[in-house]
């Protein structure tokens, strides 16, 4: 595992527990920090489930390094713009679950590497927000086709053109979270849903999450022919055997992923 600057990497068992750790600046995402979570997600495929979060009580990621984009001229912020979609197209094709544990703002590219999760839990201070307009620019790391995806247009217009945070209940009730903890459940309630998918079959969970990402943008019955074939596929894995003889021998499985 590699030495990192602004990201720290935690792993217990099968479950690796990566957060941003720029407290200073609120854990915003500067072009090294990208980088670094690109390289430890990259290190993580291998894990049962990833876990993102921000050091300390005020923020998951309260966005892209303003100060950093602030100079930029318009190619080297394509090029910054770049790091954020390979980050999170990355999330998204990982083998594994990943779930982000919002701990405060999670703001611009903050709720964007969010919403490339596939969960996300929120504590009860949390705010989420894309405000980019309100720097004069549009969100740049997939914010205006993701979030559209979790809320719908219209609350995502709202969201996008003011620039306006929503608190953790109102980002429940409009479906952008999965759940509302306190603080100090945050963490110990991700770890659980982790440990959780851990005991599945992991190419089952694999396939998924592969099923869900690829057939969204799918027409339907295309989309439901790859479940057919992912289906039957693993049919010839020993885990689905093992799978389906522990059920009928009253047992626990014993997946080994092949
Ligand atoms: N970038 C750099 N520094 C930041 C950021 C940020 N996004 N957010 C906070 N900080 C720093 C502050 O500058 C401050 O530093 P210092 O102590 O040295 O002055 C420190 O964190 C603490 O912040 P505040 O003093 O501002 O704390 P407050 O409690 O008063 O306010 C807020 C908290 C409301 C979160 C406030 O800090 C804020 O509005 N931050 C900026 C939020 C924002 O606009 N985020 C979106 C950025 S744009 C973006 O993410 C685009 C992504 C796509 C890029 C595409 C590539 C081109």
């Amino acid at each position: 595992m590699a030495n990192f600057e602004n990201i720290t990497v935690e792993r217990e068992g099968s479950i690796a527990t990566i957060t941003v750790n720029r407290p200073k600046s609120l854990n915003a995402l500067n072009s090294q920090t990208l980088r670094e979570l690109t390289q430890a997600v990259r290190e993580s495929a291998d894990q049962r489930a990833i876990i993102l979060t921000g050091a300390g009580d005020r923020a998951f990621v309260a966005g892209a390094d303003i100060s950093e984009m602030a100079p930029m001229s318009p190619w080297a912020a394509r090029e910054f713009s770049e790091l954020g979609h390979v980050l999170t197209a990355l999330i998204e094709d990982l083998p594994c679950a990943a779930i982000a544990a919002v701990n405060g703002y999670a703001l611009g590219g903050g709720l964007e590497l969010a919403v490339a999760c596939d969960m996300i839990f929120a504590s009860e201070n949390a705010k989420l927000g894309l405000p980019e307009v309100s720097l004069g620019v549009t969100p740049g790391f997939g914010g205006t086709q993701r979030l559209v995806r979790l809320v719908g247009k219209l609350k995502a217009k709202e969201m996008i053109f003011t620039g306006d945070m929503v608190d953790a209940k109102t980002a429940y009730d409009i479906g952008l979270v999965n759940a509302v903890l306190p603080r100090e459940q945050l963490l110990p309630k991700c770890k659980e849903i982790a440990a959780k998918i851990a005991t599945r079959g992991p190419l089952a969970v694999a396939r998924a999450k592969r099923l869900v990402e690829r057939g969204y943008d799918m027409p339907l019955r295309a989309a439901n022919r790859q479940e057919a074939e992912s289906f039957a596929l693993l049919f010839d894995t020993e885990d689905r055997r093992e799978g389906m003889r522990a059920f009928v021998e009253k047992r626990p499985p014993k997946f080994t992923g092949k």
